[in-house]
């Protein structure tokens, strides 16, 4: 008996294969019948639940298959990489910039300012960067003070995903990253191994789960200093030959450590730059502890670098 011939699946919203008639739900001058009364009348327009589902199944796969080539990763949503990332997208609206975050929730540490207490410090001048974003604060003359470290990583998050050319894939861990040669017969990074991160995180309890891939001619790693994921394109960089070691990130000196940062935002191998917190531990600077000027600064650097990489 002939095997049967896969049918090729053409997706159709149409309601004849939805329960809802079409356009239920529509008035006789052909506006959604909705109420917006608070006073037990409230009433949607209906909705099928296959409609739901279709419309994130849609929308993030898409994506997925238009990203898997992008021009730009930044690899953490942390404050530098989103400040790279709202600097990229601004300065060239014409970039596919695919931003890959571990959490659910992006912002990595700024979503406080230290000790979890919340105004965060900032100091001038990348205050100036405050000023760009909108974000107020409490000038206090060599620096200045965010009410709460939210209202600048909300800020500037809704900025960046506002961006039609940026998108953010959170709950995405990379787990590895592209290594070959290039045309020069130089080792170069060219885009990163991903997976999702609940899966990462489980790869000792399952059999194996393969990953997937986007490649990039430039990956920027904002992965932030030590924890569970952090530093992981500078320790990866050192299990892959191309870091000889860690530099490992030296005690708290916030006026050695944060222009440190800034001025070693660089391409750190070809194809790779590095910015932010994840600097410290591949250079052994010191960290700053709860200034965050430097992550701004760095991930705007990290942004030129880019560009120039890109350029060149
Ligand atoms: O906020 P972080 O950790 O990193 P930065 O460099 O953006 O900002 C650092 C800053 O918050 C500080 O640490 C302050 C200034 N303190 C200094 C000090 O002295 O202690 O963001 C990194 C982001 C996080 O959201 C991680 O979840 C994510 O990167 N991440 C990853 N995402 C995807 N794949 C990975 N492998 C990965 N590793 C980390």
């Amino acid at each position: 008996m002939a095997p049967p011939v896969a049918t090729s699946t053409h997706y159709d919203d149409s309601s004849s294969i939805l329960s809802l008639k079409k356009n239920e739900g529509v008035n006789n001058k052909g506006v959604v019948d909705v109420l917006e009364d608070y006073d037990g009348k409230y009433r949607f327009a209906p909705i099928e639940e296959a409609q739901v589902s279709r419309a994130m199944i849609k929308r993030y796969f898409n994506s997925m298959y238009e990203r898997a080539v992008s021009d730009v990763v930044i690899v953490g949503a942390g404050s530098a990489g989103l400040s790279c990332a709202y600097h990229l997208g601004k300065a060239r609206p014409d970039l596919k910039i695919t931003i890959l975050e571990a959490n659910v929730a992006p912002g990595g540490g700024a979503w406080l300012g230290g000790q979890l207490m919340t105004p965060m410090v900032v100091r001038k001048p990348a205050d100036r960067f405050l000023t760009e974003l909108g974000v107020p604060f409490d000038d206090e003359g060599n620096f200045v003070v965010v009410k709460h470290a939210a209202l600048f990583t909300s800020t500037i998050l809704s900025k960046v995903l506002m961006m039609p050319n940026v998108i953010l894939m959170n709950a995405t861990a990379v787990e590895d990253l592209i290594i070959r040669e290039d045309h020069h017969g130089q080792q170069r990074v060219s885009g990163v191994v991903t997976n999702w991160t609940l899966v990462a995180l489980n790869h000792d309890t399952q059999s194996c789960m393969d990953p997937n891939t986007i490649t990039a001619p430039v990956i920027v790693s904002a992965t932030g200093h030590d924890g569970p994921m952090g530093a992981f394109s500078a320790k990866r960089l050192v299990s892959a030959g191309l870091l000889k070691e860690l530099g490992n990130m030296r005690g708290l000196d916030m006026n050695r450590a944060e222009p440190a940062i800034v001025n070693g935002t660089r391409e750190v191998t070809p194809g790779l730059i590095m910015t932010g917190m994840e600097l410290s531990e591949h250079d052994g600077s010191n960290r700053m502890g709860p200034t965050f000027g430097a992550m701004m600064a760095s991930g705007i650097k990290a942004a030129k670098e880019a560009i120039r990489v890109l350029d060149t």
